[in-house]
């Protein structure tokens, strides 16, 4: 075996390759690297040092030259892509199904939401059996594979299940539910025990980890837990599973860098001129009814009911980016939210001043940079959310330091930054709307402490330290034991 070979590598697993495909109108197929926060934090592990990156290609459609589009990506960024195919059936079953319709409530507390469908799991497994082909098929003893998210649970199992030895990790970026929700799931046994195949296991939050141990103590018998240093290991059969807390981040400099270009100076600019003497109150938000958007109208529409000097002088710039359209639920949620609008906007706009000015698609990044840097308030209120990155990625373009976060308690983020934002509970209208007026009414001198404490932990922990945390709690290794290669070579294809 050559030097090469016996190096470690890296392997990632995620629902979604990091790329988008697309045809065009004349049917050709062109692709594009995403700019996602995990590609550009796995990006450093993997370029140029014989990574591989596993997972489904983003679409079911027959796409000619797929491998040759893929290796063009793959030059470019110095990894290797291998596609796990799955067709529009299996996909309903698998990712609408039981990852959306079944696992996304269900760990967001939102059990009433939740469909249980034996072939929902039938689907998920053989999803997760064909990501643990693709990865059984590629990795070498001394390599490091890192699974993500929920859609990907079984796959640590599925893989010891084929002899893979080495080490695996697994990161979910939703919550953990506590026991009492988590047990409702048919398949809870199977699951846990699943997950305690992997080698260390990463949760956004304290929160998460003690809802999952606590799940493992009820479901799991013979198992021993203990801290060791920052983690907690679990002892369990034959296997040492190490479960971890890493607050998942966001590249600040990077952020923090376009939001200072002079385009999006520029353009915050007019966005604020537009609207002259007002206080801009910013919610940025996928359609998902973990996000608390209808709750969050009810809150502002409070505020105008309860506070009448807020007229004309507040607006809340409400941007809702389309998702998961095929789900049930998502539409009637897109029409309740634009009924909040219309119904708040009927009661309250006057001559030159319309309060809640609503956006139902995907910006882009200039404009996204632009309304960071021109908010003067980031209204991040989830029922429930992992982390959620757009907080991080306000603060970090807030460059005049006068912004102020209103936070849910809910959201992972909130442990990070709760201290210095003002934290509400989502559900109660007239505390979110409280929150709003203070942070309105705050001065100014406040207002540049709390962000520049924001800020400061942003930047300390940022999407690379993450990654890193990860990576030296898993595999006790840096960055620089995944040696650069000379040249980028690229798996063979078959
Ligand atoms: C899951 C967990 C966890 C949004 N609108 C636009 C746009 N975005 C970008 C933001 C941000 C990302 O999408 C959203 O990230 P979040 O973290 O807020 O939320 P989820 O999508 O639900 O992510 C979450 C995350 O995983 C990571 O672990 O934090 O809790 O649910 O980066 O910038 N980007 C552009 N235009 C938009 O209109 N360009």
């Amino acid at each position: 075996m050559s030097e090469k070979k016996t190096e470690a590598r890296f392997i990632v697993a995620s629902n979604r390759l990091p790329f988008v495909l697309a045809r065009g109108p004349d049917e050709e197929w062109t692709i594009e690297a995403g700019s996602g926060g995990l590609v550009t934090a796995l990006l450093p592990v993997l370029r140029n040092r014989g990574g591989l990156w596993i997972g489904w290609p983003g679409t079911w459609e027959e796409v000619p030259h797929l491998h040759e589009l893929m290796g063009r990506v793959g030059k470019e960024l110095g990894c290797t892509f291998r596609p796990v195919p799955i067709d529009q059936d299996l996909y309903h079953d698998y990712y609408l199904g039981y990852s959306n319709e079944t696992i996304w409530p269900l760990f967001h507390d939102l059990q009433s939401r939740c469909v249980f469908e034996p072939h929902f799991w039938q689907a998920y497994m053989e999803v997760n059996r064909r990501f643990a082909d693709e990865i059984a098929r590629r990795v070498r003893p001394t390599d490091f594979v890192w699974v993500h998210d929920y859609q990907l649970m079984m796959v640590g199992e599925q893989l010891r299940k084929r002899g893979v030895t080495s080490r695996i990790g697994f990161f979910l970026h939703i919550p953990f539910p506590a026991p009492d929700i988590f047990m409702k799931l048919p398949e809870r046994q199977t699951l846990l025990a699943g997950m305690l195949q992997y080698d260390l296991i990463g949760f956004q939050t304290q929160r998460d980890r003690r809802n999952f141990i606590q799940c493992i103590r009820l479901l799991t018998k013979n198992i021993r837990v203990r801290a060791v240093g920052s983690l907690h290991r679990i002892w369990y059969e034959e296997r040492e599973v190490d479960v971890g807390v890493f607050p998942i981040s966001i590249d600040y400099r990077s952020f923090h860098r376009r939001s200072e270009e002079p385009a999006v100076r520029e353009w915050a600019d007019e966005a604020k001129a537009a609207l002259p003497g007002r206080a801009l109150m910013l919610g940025l938000d996928r359609l998902d009814y973990t996000k608390g958007i209808p709750e969050r109208l009810r809150a502002f529409r409070h505020l105008l009911r309860s506070r009448p000097e807020t007229h004309s002088r507040v607006n809340l710039i409400q941007v809702v980016v389309p998702s998961r359209a095929e789900i049930a639920g998502y539409d009637e949620l897109r029409t309740e939210i634009e009924q909040l609008v219309g119904a708040i906007n009927g009661e309250f706009t006057r001559r030159g001043w319309v309060p809640v000015h609503y956006m139902y698609r995907s910006l882009p990044s200039l404009d996204l940079l632009g309304y960071y840097r021109a908010a003067d308030v980031g209204v991040i209120t989830p029922l429930k959310d992992g982390m959620n990155l757009v907080a991080k990625e306000y603060c970090a373009c807030n460059a005049d330091g006068k912004g102020v976060l209103v936070l849910s308690q809910f959201a992972g983020v909130s442990a990070q930054l709760g201290r210095h934002s003002l934290v509400v509970n989502p559900y109660d209208v007239e505390q979110t709307s409280e929150a709003l007026y203070q942070a309105w009414i705050m001065p100014v001198v406040e207002r540049r402490e709390r962000m520049r404490r924001m800020r400061r932990v942003i930047r300390r922990q940022d999407i690379f330290w993450w990654v890193n945390a990860f990576v030296r709690a898993a595999i006790d290794r840096h960055l620089e034991d995944f040696p650069v290669l000379e040249e980028f070579i690229p798996e063979m294809m078959d």
